[in-house]
């Protein structure tokens, strides 16, 4: 009796044991494992922001480029300057399963509320493309143009006195190297400001200042792709920091609408602010992005994701980087994927922290950041040290 007593008493103490184990174990696998990077022979603790990706999102070791023919991973045989390295960069097979909670709860949200009406008819490529195939799917399909005074219903002598007369790539002459700048808080303390300035242009987004950041993100701007969310605010017409480069206007349209339709169903209503802008500075080119660009080029990113990515257009960073393609020969894109400065840091010129703002919640920014690592002709130690990916632009490919 006594035996048996005891014999309980221990597999109830045992099951308890189990019971509080098996807690922990699920308390930490929330929190996200940490790994080890490493990198010119050092070991690297994974920082507490990074260590969730380690789950399978960002950090897998990436061994690029075996010669040609020799089983290389697919599409990295037609990458020139790829090479064998052990870095931890992002994943090009990124999922959204690896998310916060949060944010996967977000994408769901937006996939069900299919605000732009998204009716894809595209086939899902089954193997993923080379990247010589796809950067000639983008060259091909998305056709980066502006709207032009005679796009009906532009075309009434009001809008005529407003639109540009000229087309955008009337000024600028070749681009050859080119640089794209994302607003990610881990640009802060790269001193990257330097190389970013040697680039024949630079492209820069929304609010992204340069005054007081010099040192880590330069001081030309050539570009500025703003949203039309920006444009219809107050600070727009009145911050000087837009009076410097060309500008470009983007407005999310319904899902391959029409211009006419897109003109009465805008997301954001800017055309007051615009022609205001307009008026206050004549020379400074201004163009609006044709609102067929981003679904163009949404409809390559839902092909070559293997899940559902959120029917909402792609960043203003992704267009950016696909327009710079379409003028350079070739683009250097710093901060899109995360170096080893990642942070939830959201901007590098503000103090508010937001892992939305790297992984993406109305955006479908994981699935841009795949892609976008797929065409990497660059190292992986560029990403991990400069947060710099290198593509190609669409005059140098051959299709
Ligand atoms: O944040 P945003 O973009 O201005 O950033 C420009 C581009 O940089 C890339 N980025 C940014 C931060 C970060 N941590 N990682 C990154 O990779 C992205 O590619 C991003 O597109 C936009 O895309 O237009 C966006 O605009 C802001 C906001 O409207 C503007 O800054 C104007 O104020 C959006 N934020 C909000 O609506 C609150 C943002 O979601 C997308």
């Amino acid at each position: 009796m006594v035996h048996i007593n005891f014999l309980k008493k221990i597999i109830y103490g045992l099951l308890a044991f189990l019971l509080f184990f098996t807690i922990c174990l699920w308390n930490e696998s929330k929190k996200g494992y940490s790994v080890s990077l490493k990198l010119e022979s050092k070991n690297f603790q994974l920082p507490r922001n990074l260590q969730f990706l380690a789950r399978g999102l960002a950090p897998k070791t990436t061994v690029l480029a075996s010669p040609k023919g020799s089983g290389a991973p697919n599409g990295a045989q037609d990458r020139p300057h790829a090479q064998k390295s052990n870095v931890k960069v992002w994943d090009e097979d990124s999922s959204s399963k690896n998310l916060p909670p949060r944010l996967q709860k977000v994408r769901k949200n937006y996939l069900h509320m299919n605000k732009y009406n998204v009716t894809f008819k595209g086939k899902r490529q089954l193997k993923k493309l080379s990247v010589n195939a796809l950067l000639c799917q983008l060259a091909s399909r998305v056709k980066v143009t502006m709207i032009k005074a005679t796009d009906f219903p532009f075309n009434t002598s009001e809008w005529e006195r407003h639109l540009p007369q000229k087309s955008i790539r009337d000024n600028f002459g070749q681009l050859n190297s080119c640089a794209v700048v994302s607003s990610a808080g881990s640009l802060k303390a790269s001193s990257l400001g330097r190389e970013i300035d040697s680039h024949d242009a630079i492209m820069r987004f929304n609010g992204a200042p340069t005054r007081k950041f010099q040192q880590d993100v330069g001081q030309k701007t050539t570009f500025r792709l703003v949203n039309s969310q920006l444009v219809t605010s107050a600070k727009f017409l009145q911050d000087s920091l837009y009076k410097e480069g060309i500008l470009i206007l983007w407005d999310p349209s319904p899902y391959h609408s029409e211009i006419p339709e897109w003109y009465k169903k805008l997301d954001y209503n800017f055309f007051q602010n615009y022609k205001q802008y307009r008026k206050e500075n004549p020379n400074q080119p201004f163009y609006i992005l044709h609102p067929n660009v981003p679904w163009e080029l949404w409809d390559i990113l839902q092909e070559n994701s293997p899940e559902d990515i959120q029917p909402n257009p792609p960043s203003s960073g992704m267009l950016g980087i696909v327009i710079m393609m379409s003028f350079c020969d070739k683009v250097d894109i710093y901060e899109f994927l995360p170096s080893k400065r990642k942070t939830d840091i959201c901007y590098y010129y503000q103090h508010f922290f937001d892992s939305a703002c790297t992984m993406g919640a109305y955006h479908p920014l994981l699935f841009e950041k795949n892609m976008v690592k797929h065409l990497n002709r660059g190292t992986d130690e560029d990403i991990y040290l400069k947060g710099k990916v290198t593509v190609s632009g669409f005059r140098n490919i051959r299709c």
